[in-house]
């Protein structure tokens, strides 16, 4: 496969752009492998600037759910650019968006609209704060919930990828505040709280784990956080940038009912433009400046394009039927890898929830981060290349989710399935 057009762009690139890439995960450098600059998307498809076409199981990271190019994301964007593309000032488009989501999603009766997923929980946490008036928060190694200072402990996903789950740059004072348990240990989240009595303002989430690879919550960890923060007055907040609208309409809260005191979005409710979103209870909501005292602002904040593309695309996903069938193509593409993998004789774990999946490259379960970091990363970029080269786009890390979409067909699934049981011989 000839990437000789991608790798002169990234030579270009990198003379502008830091590690030529705007997000650190896209460089392909875990992988060994100058990333491919992608032309355009449809459908279920990718194609780079050399012409090769591939499946792609990236999606953005999940936004695009629907498929790439849907003609109603593109009409809804197309028209509403003829009337301007942001005014700095409130527009119909931001009431409807909100109240699409506060009717999907059990825990949000008041929502703010921003510009990225790091924004919305950033905001979240300082507002959790603010109603509180604790310091501490307590996050999950291996989660992944933006670039904030606050956040980038024992962070997952491109920070677990390139090794710097604590970044150079994060004060130590800032540092201090965030406490770090583990994944689906509910112990270790009462050992933290016993050591920090009245000092936690909030517990931080993801209800599925994405950003360290797929990793499910066990049976009775986020009902167990959702006692633990009720009894001790914390505040729970799920951050489903990436879950939310993704496993279910109204998110891991509806697939597993449990309600957060405040959810943080993104992603599919930008249908791919930039955006994020926090939201919660009332009475903790209208801490918010300009209704309290907490402050948070953004210049582009529910821009009318992104809010379009959103709303465009949850009329898409919210049609009776949608996640059943997006699960059970999930449910085929994933058991197919599985089975590929084992008839190789090659060990892997795998994990899905609704059209959210992984292959983890180990021979034991993965349930938390430490599980999850002794997976074989050389074996799986092995296996990334080899995929690659048959026309399938994984993510390019061990620690990431695979997404399929709506625009995904049988013959891609058969496809993929295919080139699975071919570059696990390889491997093998
Ligand atoms: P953004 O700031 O990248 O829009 O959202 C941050 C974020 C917050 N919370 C969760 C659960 C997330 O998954 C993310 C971002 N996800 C990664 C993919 N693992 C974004 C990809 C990238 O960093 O380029």
């Amino acid at each position: 496969m000839n990437h000789e057009r991608s790798s002169f762009l990234f030579q270009q690139a990198k003379a502008a752009i830091p590690g030529g890439v705007n997000s650190p995960v896209r460089a392909f450098k875990s992988v060994g492998a100058d990333p491919l600059f992608i032309k355009k998307g449809s459908g279920s498809h990718i194609y780079d600037e050399d012409g090769n076409s591939f499946i792609d199981y990236v999606g953005s990271w999940g936004p695009m759910i629907a498929g790439h190019c849907h003609l109603d994301v593109i009409r809804a964007v197309q028209e509403t650019m003829t009337s301007g593309a942001s005014f700095g000032a409130p527009t119909v488009l931001e009431t409807t968006l909100a109240g699409m989501v506060i009717d999907a999603v059990p825990s949000i009766e008041m929502v703010r609209m921003v510009s990225s997923g790091t924004e919305a929980t950033m905001s979240a946490i300082r507002l959790a704060r603010g109603y509180t008036g604790r310091d501490k928060i307590i996050k999950f190694s291996g989660c992944y919930h933006g670039h904030a200072d606050s956040l980038l402990v024992k962070a997952g996903s491109g920070a677990a990828t390139f090794g710097v789950p604590d970044s150079p740059g994060v004060p130590a004072e800032v540092a201090r505040l965030t406490l770090t348990a583990e994944y689906n240990s509910l112990d270790s989240v009462r050992k933290l709280i016993a050591e920090n009595s009245g000092a936690i303002a909030c517990i931080i989430v993801e209800p599925v784990a994405g950003n360290m690879g797929t990793v499910p919550p066990r049976e009775g960890f986020l009902e167990g956080l959702r006692e633990i923060c009720t009894n001790e007055g914390i505040i729970l907040i799920f951050d489903e940038v990436m879950s939310g609208f993704r496993v279910a309409y109204g998110g891991a809260q509806e697939l597993y009912g449990i309600t957060p005191d405040m959810t943080t979005l993104g992603k599919i409710i930008g249908g791919g433009l930039p955006v994020g979103a926090f939201g919660g209870r009332r009475e903790i909501m209208e801490k918010l400046s300009p209704s309290g005292g907490v402050y948070q602002a953004g210049t582009l904040s529910g821009n009318p394009l992104a809010m379009a593309a959103g709303i465009a695309t949850l009329n898409i996903i919210k049609q009776p039927g949608f996640y059943e069938a997006l699960a059970e193509k999930g449910q085929r593409v994933a058991e197919g890898i599985a089975k590929a993998a084992r008839d190789a004789g090659y060990p892997i774990y795998s994990t899905r929830v609704g059209s959210m999946f992984c292959a983890f490259f180990s021979k034991g379960e993965v349930f938390d981060w430490p599980t999850a970091s002794q997976c074989d990363t050389a074996a799986f970029s092995k296996y990334f290349l080899a995929m690659l080269n048959e026309g399938i786009y994984l993510a390019p890390s061990q620690f990431e989710t695979a997404f399929i979409s709506a625009a995904h067909s049988e013959d891609d699934i058969e496809k993929t399935i295919a080139a699975a049981a071919k570059c696990f011989k390889l491997i093998a």
